[in-house]
């Protein structure tokens, strides 16, 4: 009974391809996110607060790999109440202040360093922070989503 056999055999060989291909194609799927997302940061780190009642900050390095630029747009950590991207700027007198920016922009195959003296992102009401510990910090991208980095607390 041939008929048979190969209506038997069928559902058998298709469920032994759908195994085979199934773990090549989320290994697919992972890559091309990869791609992309086209976000990497480097060295994120978090310093903490110069007194009591006083913001913590934190620094890293944001790099759009590619040819798509991106724009940080806001930030979040389960250590601080609320954060916010900051610009450091100088007025006439030459005294240093900051102000909120809605969007950093990253250029395409561009870095954007975020540092003492420039852009920063504060953590307000922190909790409190000890040298070696580590901070998460929810980075939200316009082109490339959330990215979610832990930041060592570091002194100075
Ligand atoms: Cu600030």
């Amino acid at each position: 009974m041939p008929s048979l056999r190969r209506s038997l055999r069928k559902p058998v060989s298709l469920l032994a391809l759908v195994l085979v291909v199934a773990p090549l194609a989320a290994c697919v799927s992972v890559s091309s996110t990869l791609e992309t997302i086209g976000i990497t940061i480097t060295d994120p780190w978090v310093r903490p607060p110069t007194g009591p009642d006083r913001p913590a900050a934190a620094y890293l390095t944001i790099e759009a790999i590619g040819d798509r630029a991106d724009a940080l747009l806001a930030v979040s950590s389960p250590a601080a109440a609320r954060c916010e991207v900051h610009e450091t700027t100088m007025d006439s007198s030459g005294m240093a202040g900051m102000h909120p920016i809605e969007r950093l922009e990253i250029p395409a195959g561009g870095t954007v360093k975020l540092e003492p003296g420039g852009y920063h992102i504060m953590l307000m009401e922190a909790q409190e922070l000890t040298v070696g510990d580590t901070v998460e910090l929810r980075l939200e991208f316009d082109k490339a989503g959330t990215v979610v980095v832990q930041a060592e607390v570091r002194g100075g």
